[in-house]
């Protein structure tokens, strides 16, 4: 009897789609942790705030350091946001388009991250940024590495909310082919160690449509910027 052969098994692995939100929690690689559903009780709650940090800091699409309008509608809050521009990349207390701080962390936010952090094992986790990301079918975040933080061995905590998507799970250089993985309503994702520079990204996201949030997907992400 034939082997199967081993290089055409590692490759069928590959292309697969790996779904954490449909078995128990999975560690991608070391320091990167998926909780399932681990927001899920919260999702109401987290989307409440949601709406009260945009009315404060509304909806924008950022343009990149190259000039593309970026399809993901982003805000912020917290002590420092996240910024793009024609200038480049950054964290800024102040919002560019109310020239006011961005508002501060919901309660119900900040208890999530540190909880997070917690059960994937970093403990004293204390962010002062949170980027709200919001998907529109189609919208994506192509592969890039999170390098505008102060220090790296902070962990950063990510929550999906709403229609499901497809995260690309790069290696440290660009051009490694990513793993897909399904990123579901109340997942949360602790990334740390070594796996913080890893290129990551989001592919377009599909028409579909979630009881909360309609076609709509919102990811947080809770850092220690500064
Ligand atoms: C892995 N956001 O905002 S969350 C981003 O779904 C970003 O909106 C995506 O990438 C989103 O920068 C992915 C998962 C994520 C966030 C930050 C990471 C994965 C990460 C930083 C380092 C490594
Ligand atoms: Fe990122």
């Amino acid at each position: 009897m034939t082997r199967p052969d081993r290089q055409a098994q590692l490759a069928l692995f590959d292309t697969a789609l790996e779904m954490p939100g449909h078995c128990e929690n999975v560690e991608l690689e070391p320091g990167a942790v998926v909780l399932r559903a681990f927001a899920r009780e919260e999702a109401r709650a987290l989307l409440a705030a949601i709406e009260g940090v945009a009315e404060v800091s509304p909806w924008r699409h950022m343009s990149t350091a190259r000039g593309w309008r970026m399809s993901v509608a982003m805000t912020n809050c917290g002590e420092a946001g996240w910024i793009s521009d024609r200038t480049g990349y950054r964290y800024d207390a102040i919002d560019p388009q109310t020239n006011r701080p961005w508002p501060a962390l919901p309660g119900v936010f900040a208890a999530l991250a540190v909880r997070a952090a917690d059960a994937a094992g970093f403990a004293h986790f204390a962010p002062d940024a949170c980027l709200i990301n919001r998907y529109a079918p189609g919208a994506r975040l192509s592969l890039h590495q999170d390098r505008n933080e102060r220090d790296f061995g902070e962990p950063i905590v990510s929550v999906s909310i709403g229609v499901p998507a497809t995260f690309l799970w790069g290696g440290c250089t660009r051009t490694a082919r990513p793993r897909r993985v399904l990123l579901e309503h109340g997942d949360v994702v602790v990334w740390g160690g070594a796996a913080r520079m890893n290129f990551h990204g989001i592919d377009p996201l599909q028409a579909d449509a979630h009881a909360l949030t309609g076609n709509v997907r919102f990811n947080l992400t809770f850092r220690r910027a500064r």
